[in-house]
Formats: C-alpha cells, structure tokens, sequence
C-alpha cells in the first residue's frame, strides 16, 4: 500500500468510527441496573444478554449491581440518572417500577425501561410485565403431574408438593403462589402444597435446610424462585433424591435428572427487542406491555433434551397439550389475580 492509499484507508477507518460513536453521542450509554446480584438470577442476567446485544458495538453498557439492600436501590437509580450520561437505564423486578417512576418525576429527559414491572409505573417509564399467573400455573400443573406419577422413581404416593422462595411480594403472593396452586389442583384437587420463604435472595444453605425438611416431609418435588439461593434447593434434591422445579430460565442442564422442568420468561429476546427499538427512536415513553404465552414471552420447553430424557412420556404428552391451550388462550387465569 502506498502513501496515498495509506491516507485514504486512515480516513476511511476516521468516518467509520465517528459514524459508529455518532449514536451514542445523541443518545447516551445504556445503564443496566440489577436490583440484587447478577450472579444466580435468571430474569437479570438474561436483561443484561439482551441488553448487550442490541447494544453491540454502539452503545457503551454498564452493568451495576444494586445488592441487596433494597432500601438503596431508589438512590442508585437517582445517581445514575442524575449522572446525564445514560440515555437509558434499564432494569427488572416488579419493585423497580414505582422507584424509576419516581427519578422519572425528577429526571424527566431519563429513558427508563424496567422488564418484569409491575405496571404501576405510570406515563413516565416503559414497563413490561408479564402474566406471571401462566408462568406458574403450567409448572404448577407439570408438579402435579410428577406427584401423583408411579412412572417416576422419587415421586412418593404421598401428593404433597413444594415451594422456596426468596420473598413474599405482591407478584408472588398474588399471581405466583395462586398460578401454581391453580396447576396443582387442576390435576388433582387433593395435593397439598408446602410453601416456604426464605426472607432473602443469596441464603443457599437456609435454602438447602429448608428443602430438605420438606422432602423428609414427603414432598417430591419443589418448585424454587430464589435467585443465588436455588442452588441450595438442588444440593438438597441431590442428598434427598426429590425433584426441582426451576424459573425464569432453562434449569434441568444444571441437574440432568433433578430439575425435571422449567417455566421459562423470554427475558433475553424481550431486552434485545426493546433496545433495539429505543436506539431505533421507537421505543415512547409510557408504553407498558403485559405479555404471557400467547404472545410468545412465557414458555414451557418441552424439546428440550433433559426434559424428554427423564421426563415419562405419557407427562410429556400431556404438558404439550396443556401448552397448546395456554397458547391459544383457552385457559383464563385472570380471576387468580382479581
Ligand atoms: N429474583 C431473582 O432471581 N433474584 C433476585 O435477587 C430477586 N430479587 C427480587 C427483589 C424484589 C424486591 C422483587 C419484588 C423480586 C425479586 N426477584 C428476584 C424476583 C424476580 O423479579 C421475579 O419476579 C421472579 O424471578 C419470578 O419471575
């Protein structure tokens, strides 16, 4: 290459840069905040994948984990915005709605985009939620399957099923914990259910001692929805020979055998879509989803090659048809959370 050659490749690679950071100039860097830990929380880190894809190489991303001091997360929030170099922050839990709505009430330049809301974030932020009632009434109704089966070897006559959790909030105790209930008693109207709440989102080894007193209970099967403190709920199987049930993402590849099943939120597909729409200019201020299986957000995989391994096929058979009618729309949960 000569001279020249060299010049004209330099003010190529010159225009390409400045067009790629011209973006982010207008726009600003995207913040993602986790209200917890990373770390063992499906919903979060799949919004910090989905986020960074759409971002790709024209966004600056910064992840920051709020920790677990709830009580913080309103004032990180209010930092961040008050920062002016995040165009938009986006974060999840139904907790972070009204606290984005209210740094968007001083802030009112600050995109906010918050996954898994709970609809109560008014005009000022974008709120997706999800109909949380599906997501637990399909694994609902799989823990009733595996209970009452004499196909399984660590399913005892015994009907009694569990639940761990990280905390009691409204989403849980109002859509949650009655969406599995439902599944429960729609295939059987005499299993009982063990409910259990840990009080926090990291506690593995209260998660582990409070699963294996329910399984020397009798329980065979827990579903558990507690962050960092799942793992616990699988040592415990493990010692126990029970069965888990796992949230937000897919589970049964960290336990083949052990986590039978999942219901799963297509939280990384949604984050990628939503940015992609706000670095598009399309994404208002004020728009709020509510999205479940119809729309292709809330999901019970059943290819997957755990599931169809350990799983007898008589259940499986029986969970697709089951899926089939939530995804048409023939199963109303909307009475659960009235
Ligand atoms: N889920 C997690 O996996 N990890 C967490 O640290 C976590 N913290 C939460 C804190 C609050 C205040 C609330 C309301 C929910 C939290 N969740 C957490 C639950 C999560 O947002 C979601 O509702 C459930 O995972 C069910 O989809």
């Amino acid at each position: 290459m000569n001279n020249k050659e060299l010049a004209a490749l330099a003010l190529l690679l010159t225009v390409l840069f400045s067009v790629s950071c011209q973006k982010e100039e207008n726009k600003g860097a995207i913040a993602v905040f986790v209200p917890g830990v990373l770390e063992g929380s499906p919903s979060y880190e799949a919004m910090n994948l989905g986020v960074r894809e759409a971002a790709g190489d024209m966004f600056r991303v910064r992840t920051i984990e709020g920790g677990f001091v709830q009580a913080s997360w309103y004032n990180s929030v209010l930092n961040l915005a008050s920062e002016g170099s995040f165009g938009l922050i986006v974060t999840s839990n139904p907790a972070m709605s009204e606290i984005c709505a209210s740094v968007a009430r001083l802030f009112p330049n600050q995109g906010f985009l918050v996954l898994d809301g709970s609809g109560l974030g008014g005009d000022e932020i974008s709120d997706i939620v999800y109909r949380h009632s599906e997501q637990a009434f399909i694994i609902g109704y799989f823990a009733g399957l595996v209970t009452i089966s004499d196909e399984l070897e660590h399913s005892n006559p015994d009907l009694k099923v569990g639940m761990i959790v990280g905390q009691e909030y409204p989403q849980m105790m109002r859509e949650i914990l009655p969406g599995y209930e439902a599944g429960l008693q729609t295939v059987n109207p005499d299993i009982e259910l063990e409910f259990r709440v840990i009080g926090n989102w990291y506690d593995a080894d209260q998660a582990r001692e409070l699963a294996e007193g329910l399984y020397d209970e009798g329980v065979d099967v827990i579903l558990t929805i507690a962050g960092g403190a799942n793992q616990g709920v699988i040592s415990a199987a493990k010692n126990s020979k029970g069965y888990v049930l796992w949230f937000d993402s897919e589970g049964s590849a960290l336990a083949p055998g052990i986590v039978l099943a999942s219901s799963v939120l297509r939280q990384e597909e949604l984050s990628r879509m939503l940015v992609q729409n706000w670095i598009d200019d399309e994404l208002a201020p004020g728009t709020s989803m509510r999205v479940g299986f119809s729309e292709g957000y809330i999901d019970f995989p059943t290819e997957n090659k755990y599931f169809r391994k350990f799983v007898p096929e008589s259940i499986q058979e029986e969970m697709r048809r089951q899926i089939e009618k939530l995804k048409k729309g023939e199963i109303n949960l909307s009475a659960l959370h009235e």
